[in-house]
């Protein structure tokens, strides 16, 4: 039996979850507190979801890939990373390239739309249990989004995404992933992996951002990830994307205008790192004093993110 620590809407989480089915072994997942961890503080690894613990081999190792990895060498039956050695690599620097930019990024765009359309969205997925459910109740979970949207847009740097230029970033990374699936179907070799498992799953906050979501030429990227979900019984919709499709039908509109990409030409992004060794990570401490200031960027991004309103037209995935 494995142990699954986890937040059930991470897209990192996800990815685990996804490869730990796929390997038909049996799992079962723990909630943690996402403000105190302490559910997983007695193993001596990075304190990230998602973090497993092996019960038969006594193991506890968190980061995404290294734990796919780890899972594929302890139970080498329905193998994700391929064989051939020289696949093998080139499907771990997919891996570890794809935590280290799609993930973060995708993850700060996505709590990004939530901030600007459903904000006591937060509540209801980091909260759902505090004090018997209290802070989801109507009211409150108004009263408690200002409160951990500064925390997450510090943690996140959400407030950043236009310096940061990660909308930039994600469109020229996406844009030669997917003219490449349309022709070889898989991201390496010809059968599905691990690397395919990760950037379906980091892709996962994307669905929200209509900016990625209806861009032409990555229509058929989203329509691959939904054919693999279909396929591998994944679920098609976390709690994050239902509330905030049943927002848009009730307003008829969605924030999806990126201001400043309207008529500048998308410059040539620096260079992806040619060698990876491990994933990078973004998480930036928050203590009560830096929240103070994490206020006024909340309310910048919520209100004057630069990104307009449009008329809610659902994504062409969804359909197909
Ligand atoms: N590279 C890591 C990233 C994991 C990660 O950043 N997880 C987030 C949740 S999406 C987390 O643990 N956040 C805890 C925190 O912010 O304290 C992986 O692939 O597992």
């Amino acid at each position: 039996m494995i142990e699954l620590y986890k937040l059930h809407w991470s897209h990192y989480v996800e990815k685990v979850r996804w490869a730990l089915d796929f390997k038909q072994l049996p799992w079962r997942g723990i909630d943690i507190v996402a403000f105190t961890k302490k559910e997983m503080q007695r193993f001596n690894c990075t304190q990230t979801v998602p973090l497993i613990h092996d019960i038969a081999t006594g193991v506890a190792i968190s980061d995404s890939s290294p734990i796919i990895r780890y899972l594929d060498e302890t139970y080498p039956e329905h193998a994700l990373l391929p064989g051939d050695p020289l696949e093998r690599e080139e499907a771990w620097q997919w891996m570890l390239r794809l935590d280290s930019t799609l993930g973060l990024h995708a993850r700060r765009l996505g709590y990004t739309q939530l901030i600007m359309e459903c904000p006591d969205t937060l509540s209801r997925l980091f909260m759902p249990k505090v004090a018997g459910g209290l802070f989801t109740r109507p009211v409150l979970r108004v009263l408690a989004a200002p409160v951990l949207g500064a925390m997450l847009t510090l943690r996140f740097r959400f407030h950043r995404n236009r310096e940061d230029r990660v909308y930039e970033a994600l469109e020229s990374q996406l844009v030669p992933i997917a003219v490449q699936l349309e022709r070889d179907g898989f991201l390496v070799g010809a059968r599905f992996s691990a690397a395919d498992i990760t950037l379906a799953s980091l892709l996962r906050p994307l669905r929200i951002v209509p900016h990625f979501a209806d861009h032409p030429q990555l229509q058929s990227l989203f329509a691959w990830q939904e054919r693999l979900f279909r396929e591998h019984g994944r679920d098609g919709a976390f709690l994050y994307e239902e509330l905030i499709k049943a927002q848009r039908e009730r307003r008829g509109s969605m924030r999806g205008k990126v201001s400043w990409l309207r008529s500048v030409p998308t410059a040539a992004m620096p260079g992806e790192p040619a060698h990876l060794q491990v994933a990078h990570n973004d998480i930036h401490p928050v203590s009560r004093w830096t929240l103070l200031l994490g206020l006024p960027a909340y309310l910048k991004l919520r209100w004057f993110a630069g990104i307009g309103k449009v008329r809610y037209v659902p994504a062409a995935f969804h359909a197909g």
